[in-house]
């Protein structure tokens, strides 16, 4: 197959981890005998820097006619003192939006190997596997007006989701619950919040059509308690957009590290975008020593999902369950023993590793 990838490899780590993952890319397309074209394009601090906004119109022309987009990660101290338009995390939202993405699927799958690093060890299980569905496009982070007031002094944001944002999401959740374990987590503030009773109320709607699904509602406090004290009985966690991001990112701890999360934000149909679920770590930059196994994976993902290549999905996770085994670890995984390499050197593992 012929493919078309757009980079974006954004900011701080983003560039390094963006490289690592386009070489694999392109062994795993040699060794499947496929042809991956790569376009890098900018976004970002980088794009505010070089074209003056975090979203250059070139950027979302070439996005829109890719096959699929892997993206590095955005942010940086840099642009802290910028107005709210020229914010590189502006960059991110608005792709995700220009291009309707509304499902950020982000799955916690824990590596053996690695269970020992996990701050939690004690209670993590052996084989952790929970797939977190973030809704991308509505909610607090896109809501207006967001501004400051009386001289700085009030700030405002907005929540605003139309029920159709809610049921496209739910309906995604229920559907990956189905070719899972059957079992749903939808994760609200019902208690506090009218958006939270309207989820709610769908959610409730919605079980009639997936009777082979088993629901229950968790308000986001108690889902943050126990993804941590009894991560096993969840299969599927759905949420609004940011509850979902403060919750996979809080799951990493299952796998080890933040370093390790893949995901993709997709629609129903047409492009998709994929992107490990941390930021940019400036404080690495150029260090080589960012861990570059979640956009490794989060590659993976995309030739799972957009590209139906499951044989060579598969080929990149089992290298890289085959590297860590072989103690290969980057200095986020905290191993004892093993060999601690850097970004480059972990790429290599990997890419040395791939078997058909
Ligand atoms: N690769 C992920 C990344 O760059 N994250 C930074 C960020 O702005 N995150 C906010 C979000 O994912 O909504």
């Amino acid at each position: 197959m012929n493919k078309h990838i757009v980079l974006l490899p954004g900011d701080g780590v983003g560039r390094e981890i963006t490289e690592s993952a386009a070489e694999v890319l392109q062994a795993v397309a040699g060794d499947f005998g496929h042809t991956f074209t790569m376009e890098e394009q900018a976004i970002g601090g980088d794009a505010i820097d070089n074209v003056g906004t975090p979203l250059p119109d070139a950027t979302i022309d070439a996005c829109r006619n890719a096959d699929a987009i892997l993206l590095g990660a955005v942010g940086g101290p840099k642009w802290d003192g910028m107005s709210a338009d020229k914010r590189p995390e502006k960059g991110l939202l608005g792709i995700r939006k220009a291009l309707e993405l509304f499902a950020n699927l982000r799955p916690i799958k824990g590596f053996p190997s690695l269970l020992h690093a996990s701050p939690l060890k004690e209670t993590i299980i052996e084989d952790s596997d929970i797939l977190i569905v973030r809704e991308l496009t509505g909610g607090i982070y896109f809501g207006t007006p967001s501004e400051r007031r009386d001289n700085g002094n009030k700030v405002v944001d907005t929540l605003v989701y139309e029920r159709e944002e809610m049921e496209r999401i739910i309906d995604k959740a229920f559907q990956s619950a189905r070719l899972r374990r059957g079992h749903l987590t939808s994760v609200d503030k019902a208690n506090v919040l009218e958006s939270s009773r309207l989820w709610r109320e769908i959610v409730e709607e919605k079980k009639n059509d997936y009777p082979d699904v088993t629901v229950e509602h968790m308000l986001v406090d108690a889902a943050a308690m126990q993804l941590i004290t009894q991560p096993n009985q969840f299969d599927v966690l759905v949420t609004e957009n940011m509850f979902g991001d403060i919750l996979s990112d809080e799951a990493s701890v299952l796998t080890g590290s933040l370093g390790m999360l893949p995901s993709a934000s997709i629609r129903t149909d047409g492009v998709g975008l994929y992107e490990p679920v941390h930021g940019s770590a400036p404080d690495i930059a150029g260090c080589d020593t960012a861990n570059p196994l979640g956009m490794i994976l989060s590659a993976a993902l995309m030739l799972r999902h957009s590209f139906g290549m499951e044989s060579e999905a598969s080929s990149i996770e089992r290298s890289v369950r085959e590297c860590l085994d072989q103690g290969y670890h980057t200095a986020d995984l905290g191993m004892n023993g093993g060999q601690e390499v850097g970004t480059r050197q972990m790429t290599k593992a990997v890419l040395d590793h791939l078997t058909v």
